[in-house]
């Protein structure tokens, strides 16, 4: 067999050392899967990422400088910047030249939670699963710029039927279903230390979403970048799918970006403690970049300036602006970069020689992921841009403590007393109930304010306060 022999020309042939025993429908599974592996790609991976010393050591941490980026002012209202931006960003809208993007392809497995991230409950009256509160803002944004704005979800294999059955079972959020685009993104087999492709089961390989950073292509793939040129799209709003509070639609953002002449732009917070997990903005050699938590040294993530800040404190909070054209030149054929992938050890469950699969209980592999923000050192003025933690994030990620549904509820709950404070709302002290407001109703503080003095109603608080 063809593929057998290619397999084991390149030491891959243990794959395949169970065929004999297969059925038909197992031998064309192996073979799909197979299919999948770009052998060049992986032997360079074995040798850079699982025999060489892997990516960490390849950043020069000494040289390393906090990136720059543009505070938010105190009163974006007055600030002429600001205002220019949200023009340009609305003006972007209003043409159709914004898509929104989605990455849902992640397994969840800190949360704990059986099913696509996307269908988890999270808001604090109505329960609206995260992939709601999106469609909802989508909606509310459709509406407020007059136009298609289409919505692109990136999913991996282990849950894209379940998230497409979702939408289908709650019609789509009331979104025309054509209106979302749903693709896969693709897979990278697990190896072992030696190189050698893992075998999870005598029939399947060990194979991962490629990491976020797959998404781009993904895109190429499954002809979305071709269905957003078609459409007029330029820009993409990137966001992950485990951040009810992300404004998946900024103009100030997407005004910023193309103000700046930016081709991939990015918005920050302060980190508020020193470990905590988020990317850090850098710059090496005059190059902006994001270095990962897990990657940045100890003694850096604890540097200090004179007034006492965190020198590193620019902390991605995963939201982006980036440019279709951009995106694409990345993914392009004979394009002369590519996206890294990092290396991650982990536990993969193998199978052995008795043919039976067998859970590790310590790393015995490499899984090999892309990140999308390591396309930040090719894109032209990357921009960086401060938000607030309400405004923008929280995300749901642990089963409990930080970024937990309890905290992300809690910090839903501060946003929409600062709505109602903001529209003279009185909070009857002693209320221990929850609030929350549909992205319907209002996207933000200030739509909230107007909609409430032309539509304002009385409000129970005697249990729990919805206002849609
Ligand atoms: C990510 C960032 C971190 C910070 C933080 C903010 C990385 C490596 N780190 O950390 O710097 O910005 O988010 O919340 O991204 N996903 C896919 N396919 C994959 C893997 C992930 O679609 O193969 C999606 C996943 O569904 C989720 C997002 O990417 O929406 C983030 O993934 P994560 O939970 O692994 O990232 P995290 O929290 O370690």
């Amino acid at each position: 067999m063809e593929k057998k022999q290619l397999f084991e020309s390149r030491g891959q042939g243990q794959i395949f050392r169970f065929w004999e025993g297969l059925n038909e429908k197992e031998r064309a599974n192996l073979i799909s899967q197979a299919d999948e592996i770009d052998l060049d790609e992986l032997d360079d991976l074995v040798s850079t990422l699982v025999k060489a010393s892997g990516d960490k050591e390849s950043v020069n941490f000494s040289a390393l400088k906090p990136a720059p980026y543009l505070p938010i002012p105190e009163d974006l209202d007055t600030n002429e910047d600001w205002q220019e931006a949200k023009k340009l960003g609305e003006d972007a809208l209003r043409k159709g030249k914004v898509a929104a993007f989605t990455v849902a392809g992640g397994q969840g497995t800190r949360l704990g939670y059986d099913g696509p991230k996307g269908t988890f409950p999270v808001t604090p009256v109505k329960k609206k699963t995260l992939f709601q509160v999106f469609a909802e803002k989508i909606q509310a944004a459709r509406l407020r710029y007059e136009c298609e704005l289409p919505w692109f979800i990136m999913t991996s294999d282990v849950n894209h039927e379940a998230t497409v059955a979702f939408f289908e079972a709650n019609d789509f959020f009331g979104l025309a279903p054509d209106s979302i685009t749903f693709f896969r993104q693709g897979r990278m087999p697990a190896v072992d230390y030696d190189g050698k492709i893992i075998l999870e089961s005598k029939s399947s390989i060990a194979m991962s979403p490629d990491g976020h950073g797959g998404a781009l292509r993904a895109l190429e793939r499954s002809g979305s970048f071709k269905a957003m040129e078609d459409a007029g799209i330029e820009v993409l709003s990137y966001f992950q799918v485990d951040n009810p509070l992300v404004q998946a639609i900024d103009p100030y953002f997407i005004g910023f970006h193309l103000k700046s002449g930016s081709t991939m732009s990015s918005k920050m917070l302060p980190k508020a403690y020193e470990k905590e997990k988020l990317g850090h903005f850098c710059v090496l050699d005059g190059v902006t970049q994001i270095v990962e938590y897990s990657d940045m040294p100890d003694d850096l993530c604890a540097l200090r300036d004179p007034d006492g800040k965190l020198s590193f404190r620019a902390g991605s909070i995963a939201i982006h602006v980036i440019s279709l054209d951009f995106a694409r030149s990345l993914v392009a054929a004979g394009s002369s970069v590519s996206l890294p992938f990092h290396r991650a050890d982990k536990k993969v469950p193998f199978v052995n020689e008795e043919g039976n699969t067998q859970k590790p209980d310590t790393a015995n592999g490499v899984k090999f992921e892309m990140f999308v923000f390591d396309a930040i050192p090719f894109s032209k003025n990357p921009l960086v841009i401060e938000t607030t933690r309400l405004n923008d994030f929280s995300p749901v990620k642990n089963a409990e403590g930080i970024d937990s549904p309890e905290s992300c509820r809690a910090d839903q709950l501060k946003l929409f007393r600062e709505w109602f404070d903001a529209a003279g709302i009185n909070i009857p002290q002693g209320f221990d109930g929850s609030i929350e407001v549909s992205p319907l109703y209002a996207l933000d503080k200030e739509s909230f304010v107007s909609a409430w003095k032309k539509n304002s109603v009385s409000i129970d608080f005697s249990s729990d306060v919805y206002i849609g």
